[in-house]
């Protein structure tokens, strides 16, 4: 196994319980470098999740670990108090041996263990409209299991990571640079989101006027972000905690849209393959209003549309950016791999623009 020396002096600075039999890489994230470990225990087979964090997107991986260590106690309790799993219902740190909740290697990498979720799955895509329903209870309810949280104690793991507003300006920034070279080659592209300054700053507009709550949310609440268990179908887990940051709900529900109600891939490349599915768009805003209870305002519920279209729009630009740079963000597996999801996510933003009516009716049927 490449880096195998690394990943024992790893895997030995964890309380990991008998043998450990496999340590295979794990998972589709495109940040964080995923691996389960199995161990051979005298009552059986004990599974972890060993993940190192990203050093270049996370800038402090203690202040992260803070926020998930916080973040998850109070799951715990919240899910015990509902006569919940606490094992499979929230990630369960595994700290280190010397008690903190993570290990700093001989290279300055940090790490993570979490218990493995069993007889669960994560999906890339969805497979049946039932499963991305359960997801949408499930992000629903998580942010409203949160909605007390001392939101001041969290840190923030990635500055500005939603101000699209920001983000804009960034973008014309990097264009101006243009560090690889590859402007002119997606000029359409450039000039795509170019056209679509009102659409960055149309939340930022609202929180100045204090139009929109802050609240604890995910923020990167795409499909293979939960686990569904593989019996009931209930979302039954919801992972990957890095963000886990005062935010807007309407982002949360958008980039569930972006990612689980196109008809295609994040990264396909026949493009005439990509839409928003209504249906799905359907399944969601229904599961997703249940979880969060009837806590979301009549505006927020009204703008649950305009979520969908400014988080994809926004991953769009994020895609596009990391392309123009060279890819040192989003891990790609091919050339061309960002701009190939960058168009998926504009022709995206596009399908729903053509049906944003369609989109305001089906929420308006379930406010
Ligand atoms: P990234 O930030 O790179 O997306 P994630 O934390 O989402 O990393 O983990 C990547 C994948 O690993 C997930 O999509 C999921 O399939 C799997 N995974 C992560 N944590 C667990 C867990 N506790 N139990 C089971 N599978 C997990
Ligand atoms: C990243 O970590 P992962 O793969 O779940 C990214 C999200 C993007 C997503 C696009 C910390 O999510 O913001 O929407 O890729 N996470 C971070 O697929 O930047
Ligand atoms: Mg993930």
């Amino acid at each position: 196994m490449e880096n195998s020396n690394k990943i024992s002096e790893v895997t030995e600075a964890f309380n990991l319980p008998g043998e450990l039999k496999e340590c295979i890489p794990y998972g589709n994230g495109h940040i964080n470098d995923t691996y389960r470990l199995t161990c051979e225990t005298p009552e059986g087979i004990r599974r972890y999740i060993l993940q190192r964090m990203s050093r270049r997107i996370f800038k402090n991986p203690q202040e992260l670990m803070e926020n998930v260590s916080g973040v998850t106690s109070w799951l715990r309790k919240k899910i015990i108090e509902n006569g919940g799993d606490p094992e499979r219902e929230t990630l369960n740190v595994i700290p280190a041996k010397d008690g903190k909740p993570y290990y700093v290697d001989s290279k300055g990498e940090y790490w993570r263990s979490y218990v493995y979720i069993t007889d669960a799955s994560s999906y890339d895509q969805v497979e049946k409209p039932e499963d991305f329903y359960e997801s949408a209870v499930a992000f629903g309810h998580f942010q409203r299991m949160l909605a007390d949280y001392p939101a001041e104690t969290l840190n923030e793991t990635i500055k500005g990571f939603h101000d699209t507003r920001a983000r804009f300006q960034v973008f014309k920034d990097t264009v101006a640079k243009d560090v690889c070279g590859r402007a002119a080659e997606v000029q359409d592209e450039i000039n795509f989101v170019l056209a679509h300054e009102d659409v960055a700053n149309v939340f930022g507009e609202l929180q100045d006027k204090g139009k929109l709550p802050l609240r604890v949310t995910h923020n990167d609440t795409k499909l293979n972000n939960i686990m569904i268990d593989d019996v009931t179908h209930k979302g039954i887990c919801v992972i990957d905690l890095d963000t886990v940051m005062p935010g807007l709900s309407l982002n949360d529900f958008g980039d569930s849209i972006r990612f689980g109600a196109s008809t295609a891939a994040e990264d396909e490349q026949d493009i005439s393959k990509v839409s928003c599915d209504l249906h799905l768009f359907e399944v969601y805003v229904k599961g997703f209003l249940e979880g969060c209870g009837g806590a979301l305002t009549d505006l927020e519920v009204e703008m649950l549309p305009m979520g969908a279209i400014l988080m994809t729009f926004e991953c769009g630009m994020r895609f596009l950016a990391d392309h123009l740079e060279g890819d040192h963000y989003f891990r790609i597996h091919r050339e061309n791999h960002n701009l190939d999801r960058a168009r998926t996510q504009f022709k995206l933003v596009w399908d729903m623009e053509q049906k944003l009516s369609e989109m305001k009716a089906i929420v308006q049927k379930y406010k």
